[in-house]
């Protein structure tokens, strides 16, 4: 036992009763511990050891072909009132639940050893971050929370000896039984239930599950944010750093822009992009009263496919070691990693990520995938060339401007601002995107995702809002300005029109002029934009009147975009603020004008 906390020692000797493991391993976080682990897993068959001179300390796993990405059909919010859990969130009644999956964990781990994992959301000792105990019995989740986390004893002594503030975490695999599969949060106990999978975003209860959804249900009560965002600094020739942060729905290139590389026009004049996080932001007003945001994870738990020396080759140079691949496919000849749009090259001597040995060059010239679209690495942070100094500021970094975007083929401009932080707020809760492999369902169905939390939100939608409002009316004139951007609009051949990736700090440039009030923007229906040449395209193949496009604002598309807000809006009833009714008929005012 790593600690004398009683609040502690009682749940995990409760688990113990229900599970019944044969063994039980609390996780100290020393590398002799890890090491024995690793070598356990690569004898048991679970983890694949790479290519040791290629990539020192890799490891690659893989996952059942029915259990390779979130399930949201399967997870929960068990508060007391369904009314909290509000009409985007799946609910049962705790009580129900509690009785529904006991018998589920009951014995689940006789021959099987359970693991304690201590582990701390933000840097130890930081007055923001939180800790969690995840029991699990897998040594995956393990090795992945090391990486993803601060784990191990040292977030034990950031708890303290009599503390009740943590969050039980119960996992386990049992059968990775897809129709027994169950992700379940009690934002009002604190308690996180998942049982019958092994992915990431399902098991690592650190991330979605704690610092998302049962987050966001503790920032509401104690006057912070927990948020779908990744967080940038961007640095001038002078040396400023401007902190940005960003909610993209899942697979819509959070990790890319955080770790973005500026095209040369920027890199030569000495502009630089620290990343700070790439998926999750806690924020909370500081002493300053300005809303300084801090990374709760440890690592990045990133989609591998796409991601290449052109598009983001500090995500790359993140994963040559210490990092966990899930369900990419292998070169055999060299027992290295491969993934849709690493190169051109898949490896002849291939075995795709369900197993099948075969040759990958004709897999894939008859359209098949040697990587799952869902395959991720799981790398820790200080491998990224670009990790900000503040990675590890307790105090968090001061956020200057708020992006929302999602991929809109047609709808949504390149990039405007809100007029004003409720507007900004109307922005997000309106957000629609093309859905990702990232969750298990239909890919490419446009929906309704606002502020890119709809899978994470731990509590009514509508209080949501409420709360980003109420945010806003405590930050006041210091509130981060609060701008949408799409970097998916596609010409009718179904191409991307804008080039993305490094190309995107061309957009960042006006956010962040914008919140200087250096750039100059036109008013239009929707908010403020940038003039066509406001955007820099020096060194780009498109042209002026390609930005022009990108810019449009076309009146049938978004009359057809407020039909679809007011629909939107109906499910969230005597809930949804007042300001932002207010803000949907103003923009339908505006949009009837055009
Ligand atoms: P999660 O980890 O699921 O939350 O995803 P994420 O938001 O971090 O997305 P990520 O950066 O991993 O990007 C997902 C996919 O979008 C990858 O296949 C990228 O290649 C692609 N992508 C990212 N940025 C851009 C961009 O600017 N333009 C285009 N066209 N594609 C992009
Ligand atoms: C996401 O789906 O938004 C992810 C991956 O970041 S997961 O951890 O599976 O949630
Ligand atoms: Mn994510």
């Amino acid at each position: 036992m790593l600690t004398k906390n009683p609040n502690v020692i009682k749940w995990v000797d409760e688990v113990i009763a229900l599970c019944k493991p044969d063994q039980v391993v609390w996780i100290d976080g020393s590398e002799e511990q890890l090491n024995a682990l690793r070598e356990e897993a690569i004898q048991t068959g679970e983890m694949i050891k790479l290519n040791q001179e290629e990539l020192p300390g890799c490891l690659y796993h893989r996952t059942l072909p029915n259990d390779v990405a979130r399930v949201e059909a399967r997870t929960f919010i068990c508060s007391r009132k369904e009314e909290d859990a509000g009409p985007t969130n799946n609910w049962c009644d705790p009580k129900e639940m509690y009785a529904k999956l006991t018998p589920m964990y009951d014995g689940v781990m006789k021959g099987r050893t359970m693991y304690v994992i201590p582990y701390s959301m933000g840097p130890i000792g930081s007055p923001l971050a939180k800790v969690g105990v995840e029991v699990t019995d897998s040594i995956y989740v393990v090795l992945n929370m090391d990486i993803m986390t601060r784990m191990g004893k040292q977030a034990f002594e950031n708890l303290g000896e009599t503390s009740n503030d943590f969050v039980r975490g119960l996992h386990s695999k049992a059968n990775v039984d897809p129709d027994n599969r169950y992700i379940v949060q009690f934002p009002e106990d604190n308690t996180i239930w998942s049982i019958n999978s092994a992915y990431g975003g399902n098991v690592l209860l650190g991330k979605k599950c704690f610092a998302l959804r049962i987050a966001s249900y503790q920032g509401k009560n104690e006057g912070w944010m927990a948020e779908h965002m990744l967080i940038l600094g961007l640095e001038n020739p002078q040396g400023e750093v401007t902190y940005v942060s960003a909610a993209f729905p899942s697979a819509c290139g959070k990790t890319n822009l955080a770790m973005l590389v500026p095209p040369e026009v920027y890199r030569k004049q000495g502009y630089k992009v620290w990343t700070v996080g790439d998926d999750i932001a806690w924020l909370k007003p500081g002493k300053d009263g300005r809303l300084y945001a801090i990374n709760p994870e440890n690592g990045f738990f990133g989609v591998a496919p796409g991601t290449n020396m052109k598009s983001n080759p500090n995500a790359l140079a993140s994963t040559k070691k210490n990092t966990i691949f899930t369900n990419v496919a292998l070169n055999n000849d060299n027992n290295t990693v491969w993934w849709e749009g690493l190169d051109k090259n898949p490896p002849e001597n291939a075995t795709e990520w369900t197993g099948i040995v075969t040759n990958g060059k004709e897999w894939t010239a008859e359209g098949k995938k040697l990587a799952h679209p869902n395959s991720r690495f799981t790398a820790p942070a200080e491998n990224c060339p670009c990790i900000s100094p503040e990675f590890n500021n307790p105090e968090g970094v001061p956020i200057t401007a708020m992006i929302f975007g999602g991929r809109r083929a047609k709808t949504a401009p390149l990039v405007y601002q809100s007029f004003d932080w409720t507007h900004g707020v109307f922005v997000g809760s309106t957000m629609a995107s093309e859905t990702t492999a990232a969750a298990t369902g239909a890919v490419g169905v446009v929906r309704r995702d606002p502020m890119a939390m709809r899978p994470f939100c731990g509590y009514h939608m509508g209080d949501y809002f409420q709360h980003w409002l109420d945010m806003g009316e405590k930050l006041g004139d210091k509130a981060p300005k609060i701008f949408n951007v799409n970097w998916f609009r596609t010409d009718d051949e179904g191409h991307f029109i804008w080039p993305g990736f490094g190309d995107n700090l061309r957009v960042l440039m006006w956010i962040v002029d914008r919140c200087k009030g250096t750039a100059d923007a036109v008013e239009t229906a929707i908010g403020y934009e940038p003039k066509p040449e406001d955007i820099n395209i020096e060194g780009l193949d498109i042209d002026l009147d390609t930005v022009k496009g990108l810019l449009s604002v076309d009146k049938d598309v978004w009359e057809q975009e407020v039909a679809e807000i007011e629909e939107h809006y109906k499910q969230f009833g005597d809930k949804l603020p007042k300001e932002l009714a207010e803000e949907l008929k103003k923009l339908k005012a505006r949009v009837d004008a055009l």
